[in-house]
């Protein structure tokens, strides 16, 4: 197949998930163009079949809002028609599935026709998508795709309660992880050089938007310290990283949390952590967690949305009330002091995470969905 695939190229699991289905398909055999603003993340310079082109949304003194959607528009529909792609896969509704939508209304002007498949990621549902200047877009968006898949059953559940979409046959595929990049076993222990034996490495990846609720990562580790010998380690960066740096000179724990900005490789620093923290407001799956179990990390996190499909209470992790920092730090002091038990539960993730949320199955169902589609 020629497939379209269109992502957030920046930080963030959806660009990552997007990303990483698009080196697996070409592995595959099928030939993928990538369609957006930047190279994505996680995308290296030169892979076969896998192209890349850049949307130019250039700066006109006119605009003060450059359209950025249209211009989605226009260079995916030059590329579908010079290279005879027959599928558009997006990644959020808004606005890639809007913009793959005008395309397609073009194609149509020249008797082409091209399918599309859009990937309900979180945000674009449970945030921007339900702000009533997007609503109806966000609707129509999704009405409008072929086929509609949601990273998990909490967001399509989500998809229906918030947009009714009541013709939509919203399909869950979960993301997934690569077992062979997430594996504890294949990476010198970077960290354990850098911190030594005798302290417990906690470990947080993400953007550090409010929902991500940073300050309660340093909370909880504060707590964690007080107890056990231990350092956090702060991987990403964002709007909430002054806070979370304050709030740590504040608890008096400053020399021990390490924030070392955005990385695009985590694999090998998640390989020789002991513990994952993701307190969220709200998470529709959580990957940087279900990386981190992969990786044989147990998890602390919240009882947020598509988490609870990721980490198995009490087997692979904890889970606790958004908010409850005690509760999170005495499930973080409960496992990292028991060995036995800290084994069990690395072990069970690592486990748990290859066998229900496999790169192979997965990238299989997406293409089932999308052989589906082109024969629909
Ligand atoms: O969580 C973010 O801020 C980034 C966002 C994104 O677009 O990458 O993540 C969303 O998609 C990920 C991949 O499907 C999910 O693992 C995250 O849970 C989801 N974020 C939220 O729902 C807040």
């Amino acid at each position: 197949m020629k497939i379209g695939i269109t992502c957030y190229p920046t930080y963030g699991g959806s660009g990552a998930v997007a990303t990483e289905l698009g080196i697996a398909l070409a592995e595959r055999g099928h030939e993928v163009h990538f369609i957006t603003y930047r190279q994505p993340f996680r995308l290296p310079s030169f892979l076969p079949r896998v192209f890349f082109h850049e949307v130019d949304v250039g700066r006109y003194p006119l605009f003060e809002f450059p359209p950025y959607d249209l211009a989605l528009a226009a260079r995916m529909h030059e590329v579908v028609r010079a290279h005879g792609l027959q599928l558009l896969h997006c990644h959020y509704a808004i606005p890639h599935a809007t913009s793959a939508w005008i395309a397609r209304e073009m194609l149509h002007e020249t008797g082409r026709d091209i399918k599309l498949v859009t990937t309900l990621h979180g945000t674009d549902i449970t945030v921007v998508g339900q702000d009533p200047s997007f609503q109806s877009i966000t609707r129509f968006s999704i009405e409008k795709s072929d086929r509609i898949t949601a990273v998990s059953e909490y967001l399509k559940g989500e998809t229906y309660h918030a947009f009714g979409c009541t013709g939509c046959d919203v399909r869950v595929i979960h993301n997934f992880v690569d077992p062979l990049v997430y594996d504890r076993k294949r990476y010198a222990p970077l960290l354990r050089e850098q911190f030594g034996e005798k302290q417990c490495v906690i470990m947080h990846v993400s953007n550090f938007r409010p929902v991500k609720r940073v300050r309660d990562v340093v909370r909880v580790f504060a707590r964690v310290r007080d107890t056990i010998p231990a350092v956090l380690v702060m991987v990403g960066d964002g709007p909430d990283r002054t806070a979370a740096e304050e709030e740590a000179r504040n608890l008096g724990v400053h020399d021990a949390v390490h924030f070392l900005g955005k990385l695009d490789v985590v694999a090998p620093l998640l390989a020789g952590a002991d513990l994952f923290l993701l307190p969220s407001q709200s998470e529709s799956f959580g990957l940087s967690a279900l990386e981190a179990l992969a990786s044989g990390v147990p998890v602390v996190a919240t009882r947020a949305g598509g988490l609870m499909e990721v980490v198995r209470e009490g087997e692979t992790g904890f889970l606790c009330e958004v908010g409850d920092v005690d509760g999170m730090a005495r499930a973080a002091v409960s496992v990292l002091s028991d060995r036995t038990a800290w084994k069990r539960m690395s072990t069970a993730g690592q486990h748990d995470a290859r066998a229900r949320f496999s790169r192979a199955s997965v990238v299989s169902d997406y293409e089932r969905l999308y052989e589906d589609a082109l024969a629909g």
